[in-house]
């Protein structure tokens, strides 16, 4: 949901959430403040001026609209304490711009001259650094080096030419550690003027930040001096199964715009295809030098753009391939169980803690069957959603690629579970090598979540 400005001030007239107000004589004569407080993905905002391009749709999130001013694109990126649904049932209290972690993504055109009004309602100051653009040395970001800080309550002005196409972030240059941890950060795509070989036409394309949270299960807000030991791995500030599937139509060419501001690397892994790197920070790579990957490491501060054909129906896994990042508020000082038999050791504690159960002797997948095993409140499951065939055992930095022969081009619905033709999906020894067709495919376990498209539906949100 668009809010305007005026829905903005009448909703924070009462809301606490705001740590620094901003007089109206302060927000006089800016572009028209988009607040946004869902964190389903918005639909791709199609260019209402200047040269046409297909959009970009950024998961769980949405692209700031702007308005034209003697020719100047102009944007306004609001700097605050923000609510936000990591995944159903668990929210955070993030700091980032304009109602949600992360921002917007800021959306031109090579060429575009740009102007970005930055109104700074934290309750520290800020900056904001547009990470791999070429601009003048002044409109950097970097808080005193390029630019005295962004106190609270104040507006800054930053304007230059989207001089290079191709695939940026943002966030702040000021107390970084802190404010990036706290989920301050955006996306920004930049669009070639003319499609070239390097940069090719594409029928989908997805942007979205690799981001980590330290959340004690139970609370809100981020332990913004973790290191290294993270225990919320985000798409977005999502973590799975609040993630929204990358939907295409078969045989579509689909881009996946990913830059990491987390503390690690993170090797993103596809599954049932090959993908190829058409851009980096730097900008598109020449064809001549793409090969083929089904995983490929993005390194902290990288960009990377994946492409790929969806030639293969189905639903396709794609996550970070270190194991630990597909996991929900995990603690990693936990010891290994495996093989322990704990009997002896249950009956002595269940004297002292009455129900008290012994976990982690043969793995931990039982937790996905212990929904129950209930954490505080406000705590997202360790491995979380449900799949046709069972819990999925995922969690954190983990979606699908669904790839349909019948998804209608343009149409970014979440068309459900796929459908294995009878088959072709694994199924259980019985003693003999059935005939091809009289194998038996595995029946779907719960047909609610087997959803089928919907054509009359509108064309456009996924909520997931
Ligand atoms: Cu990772």
């Amino acid at each position: 949901m668009t809010a305007t400005r005026r829905g903005f001030l009448l909703r924070s007239a009462g809301a606490t959430l705001a740590a620094t107000t901003v007089s109206r004589a302060a927000l006089a004569g800016l572009p028209e403040l988009a607040s946004h407080d869902s964190a389903a993905t918005a639909p791709p905002l199609p260019p209402a001026n200047g040269p046409h391009y297909n959009p970009v749709v950024t998961l769980n999130g949405w692209t700031l609209p702007w308005r034209m001013r003697d020719s100047v694109k102009e944007f306004h990126l609001v700097a605050e304490p923000v609510v936000r649904e990591m995944a159903p049932g668990f929210t955070a209290r993030l700091w980032g711009y304009n109602g949600q972690s992360p921002g917007p993504t800021i959306e031109v055109v090579e060429g575009d001259k740009v102007r970005l009004f930055v109104t700074n309602r934290l309750p520290e100051r800020t900056s904001v650094h547009w990470h791999g653009q070429r601009l003048p040395n002044g409109m950097d970001g970097v808080s005193g080096l390029t630019q005295p800080a962004i106190e609270p309550g104040r507006t800054f002005v930053y304007e230059f030419v989207a001089r290079r196409p191709g695939t940026f972030m943002y966030h702040p240059h000021a107390d970084e550690m802190v404010q990036m941890a706290m989920g301050m950060m955006g996306f920004w795509v930049t669009h070639p003027r003319t499609p070239s070989p390097a940069i090719a036409a594409v029928d989908r394309d997805y942007v979205f930040l690799l981001n980590a949270y330290d959340v004690t299960p139970g609370a809100g807000v981020p332990k913004t001096s973790t290191m290294t030991d993270f225990n919320l791995w985000s798409w977005n500030s999502r973590i799975f199964p609040g993630i929204a599937p990358l939907v295409a139509r078969q045989h579509e060419r689909v881009r996946i715009r990913v830059g990491n501001l987390s503390m690690t690397n993170h090797p993103i892994h596809l599954h049932g295809h090959e993908m190829q790197v058409t851009g980096t920070d730097g900008g598109a790579t020449p064809p001549a030098s793409r090969w083929p990957e089904v995983t490929v490491d993005i390194a902290v501060g990288q960009m990377r753009q994946l492409e790929f054909v969806a030639e293969a129906e189905g639903d396709w896994a794609l996550h970070c391939h270190k194991a630990h990042h597909t996991m929900n508020a995990m603690g990693h000082d936990v010891p290994n169980m495996i093989g322990v038999d704990q009997r002896d050791l249950v009956e002595k504690l269940r004297a002292l803690v009455p129900g008290y159960m012994a976990m982690g002797g043969n793995g931990m997948a039982d937790m996905t069957d212990m929904a129950m095993m209930p954490g505080p409140p406000n705590t997202a499951p360790m491995m979380g959603g449900d799949g046709p065939y069972g819990a999925l055992e995922m969690g954190g930095m983990f979606s699908v690629v669904k790839v349909r022969r019948d998804q209608p081009s343009g149409d970014y619905r979440d068309p459900g579970w796929y459908r294995a033709p009878a088959g072709t999906t694994a199924w259980e020894w019985t003693g003999e090598l059935p005939a091809e067709a009289s194998r038996a495919t595995p029946a779907p376990r719960d047909d609610t979540t087997v959803r089928a498209t919907k054509p009359d539906g509108p064309a456009m949100p996924m909520e997931h």
